[in-house]
C-alpha cells in the first residue's frame, strides 16, 4: 500500500522560469542594493559594499565541479529538505562531479568539522518530506573568535556554504562572512530564509518558507476545535499558538479561522486590558445565550504587555520577587504561583526570564476567572487550554513550499557558482505562479541594525514584527467585532495534496494581502 509520504516523494516542485536552465543565467549586481547604516558598515568593512544581485541571462561563469557545504540552524520548518534536494539537483546540473556537504546538528557540526556528504539516494528519500532530519539541526552560534576560525578550517576545501536559518542564524552568516573575506577565503557564504515565524523579511524577502505549513496546520487543528466548541457549548478554548515574538503565525490563522477573539501582542495592551477585554467577550456571549468561544494568543504575548515587560525585565536583572518595587510587586501578586514559579525558575545562561515557556494561556484564563467573579458573572465558564507548537514545525511541506524552499536551494547553487557571498536567497513575487516568481540574491548586511542583547549592543538582523497599520492586520482587524458574537468560524481542514489547484497551491493570506513587505511607520 503506497502511504501519502511515499506518494509525496514523486512530487516535482515548480520552479521559477528564471532557475529552470541554469547554464545560461548568471548572477548581475543590482544598482537599487539598499544603502547600509554607517555604524553597520563599519563593523563589516569587507563586505558593506557586497550588492545584491538579481538573475539575468547570460552564459554560466564557471563549468568545474562545486564543493558546497550546508547547515541547518534554529527550528525545524516544513521544506528544509527541499532546499537539501534544490541544492543537490542543480548542482549536479552545474557539474555531475560536484558535492554537497551537510554540517550535523547545526552550527556545532561545522565548529566540529562533523559532516557528511549527500547521496542522490539519501536525497531521493527526503524530498517532499517534513523534518531536518538527514543532516540535523541545533542552535549553537558562532561566537567566538575561535569557532570563526575552526569554521573557517573546517570550509577550507569549499566553494562555498549554505546557511538555512533565521535572523540569528543568517546574522552569524554575514558576520562569517565578513571574517572569511579578512582572511582572504574564498568560500561564499549563502543563506536562506526559514522560520515557522514569519518574521524575517524585508524588501526582497517577502516570507520564510515553513510558515505556510505551519499555519495550515494549526488552522487544520484550531477549526477542528471551533467544530467541536459549536457542537458541545460548553468550553472557552484558548489555544496558544508558537511564532517566538511575532504574532504572524496568530493573524493568519485568525484569517484562516475566523475565532471569536485573537489577542495580539503588537497591540501592546496591557495585561489588565486584555483580562478585561476576555470577560467583556464571555459576558457580551452568554447575554446572546452563548457559553463557549475560541480565543488564539500568541506565544510572544508576554513580551508586548508593558506591565509584564518591566517584571520580567527587573527578574532578568537578578531583582528577587521581595525586591521589586512597588508597581511590579503588585503585578507579581496578581500572578498566579505556577506563573510566578516559572517566572523564577525558566531562565536562558543569561538570567534571562524565557517568556516562550510561560504558560501564557493559563495566566489569562486564571486571571479571567477571578475578573469574572469580581464581575458577580452569573453564567458558566470552563475553559481548555492548548498549545500549538511543534506540530506544524516538521509535517509534510505544503506545495507552496515545497516549491518555494526547492526554489531557494537551486537559487544557492547558483549564488555558490557565482561565488556571490554575504546574501540570501530570496524570491519575489511570491503570490504568483511559481513560474512568475523572481528569484534574487539579497545583500545581507543592510538587513542589520544594531540590538541591545544581554547589556550589549550586538548585530542583528531585525525581527518584523505584525505592521498594525498594514492591509494584513486591517483586513483581520476589520472584522474582528464580528467574529466575536456571531460564529463565523472556518474549517479548512487538513493540507491538500491532490486535487484542485485552488486547495493544493494556495499560498498563505499574509502574501495575497502584503505581497511586497512595505512597514507604513
Ligand atoms: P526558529 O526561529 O529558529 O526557526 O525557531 C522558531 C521556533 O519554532 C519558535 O516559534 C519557538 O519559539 C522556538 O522555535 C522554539 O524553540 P525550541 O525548538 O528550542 O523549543
Amino acid at each position: 500500500m503506497t502511504t501519502l509520504p511515499e506518494k509525496r516523494l514523486a512530487y516535482v516542485p515548480k520552479i521559477p522560469q528564471a532557475l529552470q536552465h541554469l547554464l545560461h543565467v548568471r548572477c548581475e549586481a543590482d544598482p537599487s542594493s539598499p544603502n547600509v547604516r554607517p555604524e553597520i558598515a563599519d563593523l563589516f568593512p569587507h563586505l558593506h559594499t557586497t550588492p545584491s544581485y538579481r538573475i539575468v541571462s547570460g552564459a554560466a561563469a564557471k563549468k568545474a565541479p562545486l564543493k558546497v557545504g550546508v547547515v541547518f540552524s534554529g527550528g525545524p520548518a516544513s521544506g528544509g529538505h527541499n532546499v537539501l534536494a534544490g541544492l543537490f539537483d542543480a548542482l549536479g546540473q552545474i557539474h555531475p562531479a560536484s558535492q554537497l556537504v551537510g554540517f550535523v546538528g547545526g552550527f556545532s557540526g561545522l565548529i566540529n568539522n562533523r559532516c557528511k556528504a549527500l547521496s542522490l539516494e539519501q536525497i531521493d528519500a527526503v524530498r517532499n518530506q517534513g523534518g531536518f532530519d538527514l543532516i540535523g539541526t541545533g542552535r549553537t552560534k558562532l561566537e567566538s573568535m575561535e569557532d570563526m576560525q575552526k569554521a573557517h578550517a573546517a570550509l577550507h576545501s569549499f566553494d562555498a556554504l549554505v546557511v538555512i536559518g533565521g535572523d540569528d542564524s543568517n546574522t552569524n552568516g554575514a558576520l562569517l562572512a565578513e571574517y572569511l573575506l579578512s582572511q582572504g577565503s574564498k568560500t561564499a557564504i549563502i543563506g536562506v530564509p526559514k522560520t515557522i515565524d514569519g518574521d524575517l523579511r524585508s524588501r526582497d524577502i517577502e516570507l520564510s518558507f515553513g510558515f505556510d505549513s505551519a499555519c495550515k496546520t494549526y488552522a487544520e487543528l484550531i477549526g477542528n476545535i471551533c467544530r467541536d466548541a459549536l457542537s458541545t457549548r460548553k468550553y472557552y478554548h484558548f489555544i496558544k499558538l508558537m511564532g517566538r515574538s511575532a504574532s504572524h503565525i496568530a493573524v493568519e490563522c485568525a484569517l484562516l479561522t475566523q475565532p471569536n477573539l485573537t489577542i495580539i501582542g503588537e497591540e501592546r495592551k496591557s495585561l489588565a486590558q486584555i483580562v478585561q477585554d476576555i470577560a467583556d467577550l464571555i459576558i457580551r456571549r452568554k447575554a446572546v445565550g452563548k457559553e463557549f468561544g475560541v480565543i488564539l494568543v500568541p506565544e510572544g504575548l508576554i513580551e508586548f504587555m508593558p506591565e509584564m515587560g518591566a517584571l520580567t525585565g527587573e527578574l532578568s536583572r537578578g531583582v528577587l520577587p521581595e525586591k521589586l518595587c512597588p508597581k511590579d510587586r503588585a503585578t507579581w501578586d496578581l500572578l498566579p504561583e505556577k506563573i510566578q514559579s516559572q517566572l523564577r525558575n525558566s531562565k536562558d545562561p543569561h538570567g534571562n526570564v524565557r517568556v516562550s515557556q510561560i504558560s501564557t494561556e493559563e495566566l489569562l484564563i486564571q486571571l479571567v476567572k477571578k475578573e469574572l467573579v469580581a464581575r458577580n458573572f452569573q453564567g458558566s465558564a470552563n475553559f481548555q487550554e492548548h498549545f500549538f507548537g511543534y506540530e506544524g514545525r516538521s509535517c509534510l511541506p505544503t506545495n507552496f513550499d515545497a516549491n518555494y524552499a526547492y526554489s531557494l536551494g537551486v537559487l544557492g547553487a547558483l549564488a555558490a557558482r557565482d561565488r556571490v557571498t554575504g546574501v540570501i536567497c530570496a524570491i519575489r513575487s511570491l503570490k504568483e505562479t511559481p513560474d512568475q516568481w523572481i528569484p534574487v540574491l539579497s545583500s545581507l548586511v543592510p538587513m542589520i541594525h544594531l540590538e541591545e542583547r544581554n547589556g550589549l549592543k550586538k548585530p542583528v538582523i531585525a525581527k518584523v514584527l505584525v505592521d498594525v497599520k498594514g492591509a494584513y492586520f486591517l483586513s483581520f482587524s476589520t472584522h474582528r467585532n464580528q467574529w466575536a458574537l456571531e460564529d463565523n468560524y472556518r474549517f479548512p481542514g487538513p493540507i491538500q495534496f491532490f486535487g484542485d489547484t485552488a486547495l493544493t497551491d494556495s499560498c498563505p493570506r499574509i502574501l495575497e494581502l502584503t505581497s511586497v513587505y512595505t512597514p507604513s511607520t
